[in-house]
């Protein structure tokens, strides 16, 4: 069906702006993920905020599914412009339309590659993390280029008067009833996601891989003990927790010895990379506690878990976030023994820290 609709360029650009705006914010909230794994020499990632991450990774997930609807609208408004012939007039109109490859194949890889890995799914050989990292700079970038392009058009098409009227489509959408229902359905998947990590909104999470309230004592699994080959080696009456490295003398605590020291409890969420995220209270020994009774001389640790293989099976704490009082090894969650699947005997547990790296089944601290 052709309609007016198609090639109005203020529509175009309505939904331009939404995507800018969805985009941008995706980004920011992208780098912020990337600096919290994987922080540059130059840059410590804070514990402050302590429930930092859970907001900047919730938005970031929740805004790549709401622009999805935006996304698709805009590639069905502007279809035939892409199809046009001839498809430049001039040198700079074909640059122009070169930046188009960058742009809409990164920004669909981007949306389906995020959508793919918070269900699990992981259909590529290459890592999710470094494509989609990638795959980011090179989409804003000629998001950018395209801004910048457009812009003289973009405001005049936008000015009132600036555009001509447009007849309905043969469904009958206007410019403002076509407008509502991206709008609308980006804002329905929203609201369908968002109760992964907003409380309150629970119930709604229909879309959302993981209910933060669905799973033992009450809060989801990433990786069973099953799965991370831990349920004998965990459940040993020889576990031993070694701090160990960069200290002035080794130590080995059994989960009993642990207990007997000074515990302290914390409001601390998971919050995993995937967007979910459940608060919980944490009780446990202090990072630094065990550092001080080992005569730890360094400031960074590196957190070893029981599990053998897979890029989980350690994390590092950085000088903050080992001199924090919050950074906990907890032995209890909501007053209970941790379930093995939640990390038993010790897991880590501190504030601001990606889910990947709040390391279960621990079994060695490496001062470096
Ligand atoms: C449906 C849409 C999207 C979803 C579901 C999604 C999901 C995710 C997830 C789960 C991560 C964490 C990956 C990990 O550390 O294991 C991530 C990271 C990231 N995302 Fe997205 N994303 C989406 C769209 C976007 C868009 C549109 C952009 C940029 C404009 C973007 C930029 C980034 C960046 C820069 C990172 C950091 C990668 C790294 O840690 O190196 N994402 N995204
Ligand atoms: N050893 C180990 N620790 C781990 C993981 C893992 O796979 N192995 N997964 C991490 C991830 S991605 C998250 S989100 C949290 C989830 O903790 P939970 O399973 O107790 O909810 O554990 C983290 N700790
Ligand atoms: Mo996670």
């Amino acid at each position: 069906v052709r309609s007016r609709l198609r090639g109005d360029e203020r529509t175009a650009a309505s939904l331009g702006i939404a995507i800018g705006v969805a985009f941008a914010l995706c980004f920011i909230t992208g780098v912020v993920s990337h600096l919290a794994q994987s922080p540059p020499s130059w840059f410590t990632w804070p514990t402050r905020p302590a429930g930092l991450y859970r907001v900047t990774q919730g938005v970031h997930v929740v805004v790549g599914i709401a622009a999805i609807p935006l996304v698709l609208a805009k590639l069905w408004v502007v279809f035939l412009k892409f199809v046009r012939w001839p498809p430049a007039r001039s040198v700079a109109e074909a640059l122009e339309r070169v930046t188009l490859v960058p742009l809409v194949g990164g920004g669909l890889f981007l949306l389906g590659s995020g959508l793919a890995n918070i269900n699990g799914w992981y259909p590529w050989p290459f890592s999710f993390r470094l494509a989609h990292y990638w795959v980011a700079w090179i989409t804003v970038g000629a998001l950018t280029t395209h801004v910048i392009a457009k812009w003289v058009a973009a405001r005049e098409a936008l000015r009132p008067g600036g555009a001509a009227p447009i007849a309905p489509t043969a469904e009958g959408w206007s410019r403002r009833g076509f407008l509502g229902l991206a709008l609308g359905a980006s804002g329905l998947l929203a609201l369908l996601t968002a109760g992964q990590t907003v409380g309150p909104l629970e119930r709604l999470a229909v879309l959302a891989p993981r209910r933060p309230s669905v799973g033992p004592q009450g809060f989801p699994v990433n990786r069973t003990a099953a799965e991370a080959a831990v349920r004998r080696t965990a459940r040993d009456p020889g576990y031993r927790l070694t701090v160990d490295g960069n200290v002035a003398s080794e130590r080995r605590f059994s989960r009993a010895e642990l207990q007997a020291q000074p515990q302290h409890e914390a409001v601390l969420p998971i919050a995993c990379v995937e967007g979910w995220s459940a608060s919980r209270r944490w009780r446990g020994v202090r990072v630094r506690d065990l550092l001080a009774l080992a005569g730890a001389a360094g400031t960074e640790v590196r957190v070893h878990s029981l599990q053998r293989a897979g890029a989980f099976s350690t994390s590092v704490l950085n000088r903050w976030q080992t001199t924090d009082p919050d950074t906990l090894l907890a032995l209890e969650v909501d007053g209970e023994v941790l379930h093995l699947d939640h990390g038993y005997p010790i897991r880590l547990i501190g504030p601001n820290r990606p889910g990947v790296h709040q390391t279960k089944w621990v079994s060695r601290l490496e001062v470096l």
